[in-house]
């Protein structure tokens, strides 16, 4: 009889690439919101695939990237759960390797989305070599699974058409939603200012952070690139700040000090669940 243990060991030869056009999208989603998802339910329904810390990567070919998935999160946990119940997966079938790192602003003082961002970029690298780090709001559900939470040579925004807005790009200068940078790219950045608190502005001073240092960005085509985002209304703690418009006059200014080279932070817990890492910072809001 053959030693089935040891024929196992012996094919653990490295795989092949990944296909570039990942065999099993399948298009258009079918994306609503009315249905109540509890995390139990979603643990049920995709869990089996994962590995603890909402980690993936494809059985049979290797990966072409390594992607860390950053969601700035405080109080919206039934947004997370409608977010992890369609994003497992999309980005599942597109085959990526890959894990889902949720920053909790803990406390109550101003929200920082910008920062949230910046540490969940040092954080998940600790724990894995990622080259790609997308950041994506925890209310936006792509509806079309072609659009690829892929890096590219240039920065990319990828929530190029949301149902809120009526599937129209507000201006060709948008970055926020869900973007893309690789690891040298947001570097070369020197990452999100930290200084943007409360509502607005972090995502047009990541815009022209790229510009300043002489990327440009790029989108899918707008027939893919589709968003729905969860209704809500403003958070408390993120109220809109006027001081944020000004700053993004001021990026030149700031980026060489102002990001991840000054970036300030206490982690409070680390929690493992197996559809995502939830890691809880203390940003020491004003
Ligand atoms: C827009 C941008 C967003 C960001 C924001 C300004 C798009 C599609 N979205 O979203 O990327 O630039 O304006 O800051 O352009 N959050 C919490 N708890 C809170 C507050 C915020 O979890 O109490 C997180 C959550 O992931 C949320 C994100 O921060 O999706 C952005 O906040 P928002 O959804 O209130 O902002 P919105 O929809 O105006
Ligand atoms: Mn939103």
């Amino acid at each position: 009889t053959p030693d089935v243990s040891m024929e196992t060991a012996a094919t653990s030869e490295p795989l092949g690439p990944c296909p570039d056009t990942p065999p099993s999208l399948v298009g258009p989603l079918l994306v609503e919101f009315e249905t109540k998802r509890s995390l139990e339910l979603v643990r049920k329904q995709v869990g089996s695939l994962l590995q603890q810390g909402g980690r993936y990567r494809p059985p049979n070919c290797t990966a072409r990237q390594k992607v860390a998935v950053i969601v700035p999160f405080r109080n919206r946990s039934q947004h997370l759960n409608h977010w992890l119940y369609y994003l497992h997966p999309v980005l599942m079938r597109q085959q990526l390797d890959y894990g889902v790192y949720v920053i909790n602003q803990d406390g109550d003082g101003a929200f920082n989305r910008a920062k949230l961002m910046n540490i969940g970029f040092n954080e998940s690298l600790k724990e894995y070599d990622y080259d790609c780090f997308a950041f994506s709001d925890v209310d936006l559900v792509p509806i079309d699974d072609r659009n690829l939470y892929r890096c590219s040579d240039h920065p990319r925004h990828l929530s190029v058409a949301v149902d809120k807005f009526n599937y129209i790009l507000s201006s060709k200068t948008a970055f926020g939603g869900v973007s893309l940078l690789t690891q040298q790219q947001f570097l070369k950045v020197n990452g999100f200012s930290n200084t943007f608190w409360g509502w607005g502005g972090e995502d047009d001073d990541l815009y022209n952070r790229i510009i300043h240092r002489g990327m440009s960005i790029t989108r899918p085509d707008a027939q893919i690139a589709k968003y729905k985002m969860i209704k809500h209304g403003r958070d408390l703690h993120n109220e809109v700040n006027p001081e944020n418009a000004v700053k993004t006059q001021k990026t030149a200014e700031n980026i060489d000090t102002d990001g991840l080279n000054s970036l300030n932070f206490t982690v409070k817990e680390i929690m493992k669940d197996v559809l995502y890492t939830l890691i809880s910072v203390d940003v020491r809001s004003p």
